[in-house]
């Protein structure tokens, strides 16, 4: 009987114990133990992509959506190399992957053996733990197969959750057939009652009484605090700021703007969301009249260079983690602490008096700018990539649907932290490393952890990177509605000092507008696409395809990239305008 399969069988077994229920192959010959192994699993469902980059993200993606560990497997040689960049973003971003790579073992390691190269520390730093493991039949060595395998998954869950490397080295014979299988299939008994070998369960960190007793006292004593939420923020930095009703900064990718309404953001609970930071911290008056004494910060840095500008070293911050991470690029903090601060008693400490004030100026000068905003957004037809942003996010976070939202790096990010003001709760974006890879399969990961509906929103030169992540998707039986703002290049460093270039070199090293036909791209790999003129017409034209079910995409041309920036322009002056009538 080949060990490989045996070997395979009983690591997949313990995976599913564990509670493994989405796996991705990337097809090859090494690896067919444990691709056999995954098919045969009823309790996991297997994802076949050809594109090891794909697979990855379509992993990433699926580790979003379920929070729980995915798989993903290839065979050995360049395939590996495939995985890293989706590696490097879930070790930023804080994804558990379990990266299953296959190898050749040791006798044929650096002998010029087909398809081999060294893949032990293949990706280095970036994995939270690796394992190099020769898929041998001695009895020591089977012993360790389902320790090994619930230690994979321990480290993948974390906390902090991430990606694990596993590297397994199978000897041929590699699959067998007929008769043979079955008997091939006697893998290690696991624990009687189904339950993992190790189960792992996560600390819980807490706080001393006394430090818990100072941070509530520098609390109380703020006059006018901030809650700051970025990407990965936990849902109770919602429920901090409502408790201590200071105003909460939401980064459209937070999780948390799904709290704001349309217009009005003040919450019965007292949650006051400000959703139009991005422009208001651009009026400099408003932003040196406004700033804080105290910020509790959350998750990542907020996207908004402008915002992550004013709260520089001189604002007393924060910054809570539970995950332990350090995510702070401006140096900016004071204090970092590493579980979720219990504030309840702060109310009985007779807080917030002083703040009043504080909070409407926070809450009329919301109220403001997004009005600002949206009649400016909503004066005119031609697609802007703010007006995409805004309606597309409404639409999903309004939707009977309930569509998850998945929106790339570069200016889909940037325009739904600006201009959305409604969010659906559920929104993801590659923000570990800020990469315009690997968007397209993310979105069907995502679809197909969730099983509900996914609008991706993502920039035209993000939607060719991962074209080949269309690959087969309309067989996949995923809901994904891609939405492509077209400004035919980057739009983002139109933004940027280079903008200043001589067009023909900027358009050459910068813009690169590709010669291609977006829908046709789809097309050819059988998805349907249809092209909004209107802006009106976008959020219409996804809906219409969410309703259609299956992958489709909808590409919206927005016109020149320079105009783009003048529109921005505009909007902030806008605003700027209505503030300074608006400012006592
Ligand atoms: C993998 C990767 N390669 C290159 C970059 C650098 N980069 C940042 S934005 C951008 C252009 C993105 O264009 P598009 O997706 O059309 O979005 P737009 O800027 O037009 O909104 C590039 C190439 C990156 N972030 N990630
Ligand atoms: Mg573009």
């Amino acid at each position: 009987m080949p060990v490989s399969r045996a070997c395979a069988s009983t690591l997949v077994d313990e995976f599913a114990r564990a509670g493994l229920t989405e796996a991705v192959l990337a097809p090859g010959s090494r690896s067919a133990p444990l691709a056999l192994a995954l098919a045969d699993d009823e309790r996991i469902r297997l994802h076949v992509h050809l594109d090891e980059r794909s697979a990855a993200f379509f992993a990433l993606g699926a580790a979003k959506a379920s929070g729980r560990p995915t798989l993903v497997l290839c065979t050995s040689g360049t395939a590996a190399a495939h995985f890293h960049p989706a590696v490097l973003e879930a070790d930023h971003s804080r994804v558990p992957l379990i990266v299953c790579t296959a190898d050749r073992p040791a006798e044929l390691r650096a002998t010029g053996a087909p398809q081999t190269t060294d893949q032990v520390h293949l990706y280095d730093g970036a994995v939270r733990f690796f394992v190099d493991l020769p898929a041998d039949g001695d009895p020591a060595a089977r012993a360790a197969w389902r320790p090994i395998a619930a230690r994979v998954w321990a480290e993948a869950a974390g906390p902090p959750a991430g990606p694990v490397h596993l590297n397994v080295a199978f000897r041929e014979p590699l699959v067998s057939l007929g008769p043979d299988e079955a008997a091939a299939t006697r893998i290690e008994p696991g624990r009687a009652d189904g339950r993992p070998w190790v189960v792992s369960h996560r600390p819980s960190a807490a706080f001393a009484p006394a430090e818990a007793a100072e941070l509530r006292e520098r609390i109380v004593a703020a006059q006018r605090g901030l809650v700051v939420a970025g990407w990965g923020s936990p849902a109770q930095a919602g429920e901090i700021a409502a408790l201590l009703q200071w105003p909460l900064l939401a980064d459209g990718i937070s999780g948390l703007r799904s709290s704001a309404g349309g217009g009005v953001h003040r919450q019965p609970s007292g949650l006051q969301v400000v959703t139009t930071y991005e422009a208001l911290l651009r009026v400099p008056e408003f932003a040196g009249r406004h700033r804080p004494d105290l910020v509790i910060r959350f998750g990542g840095p907020l996207t908004s260079k402008t915002a992550m500008t004013w709260l520089d070293a001189s604002v007393p911050q924060i910054l809570v983690d539970p995950d332990r991470a350090w995510l702070d690029p401006q140096r900016a903090a004071r204090e970092r602490i590493s579980a979720l601060p219990d504030l309840g008693p702060v109310l009985d400490a007779g807080h917030i008096g002083a703040a009043t004030e504080w909070r409407d100026a926070w809450r009329e000068a919301e109220e403001t700018a997004r009005r600002t905003l949206d009649a400016f957004l909503d004066g005119d037809d031609e697609p802007f990539e703010g007006r995409v942003a805004r309606d597309v996010a409404a639409m999903c976070a309004t939707s009977p649907l309930e569509p998850a939202l998945v929106v790339a790096s570069s200016m889909p990010v940037r325009d739904l932290e600006a201009f959305a003001g409604r969010v659906p709760k559920r929104v993801f974006a590659n923000r570990g490393v800020n990469g315009i890879d690997g968007l397209v399969s993310t979105v069907l990961g995502v679809a197909a952890a969730d099983g509900g509906p996914v609008v991706g929103l993502l920039g035209d030169l993000a939607f060719l990177h991962d074209s080949g992540g269309l690959l087969g998707a309309p067989e996949r039986g995923l809901d994904a509605v891609f939405v492509v703002v077209d400004n035919r290049g980057g739009g983002i460093f139109s933004f940027l000092p280079q903008a200043g270039l001589p067009p023909e070199r900027f358009e050459l090293l910068f813009g690169t507008p590709p010669a291609v036909d977006l829908a046709a791209v789809a097309q050819a790999y059988g998805v349907s696409a249809a092209r909004v003129e209107r802006a009106g017409g976008v959020a219409p034209a996804v809906e219409r395809a969410l309703a259609a079910k299956g992958v489709r995409v909808v590409v919206v041309p927005t016109g020149d990239r320079t105009s783009n920036v003048d529109r921005h322009r505009q909007a902030w002056a806008a605003v700027a305008e209505a503030v300074a009538k608006a400012l006592p």
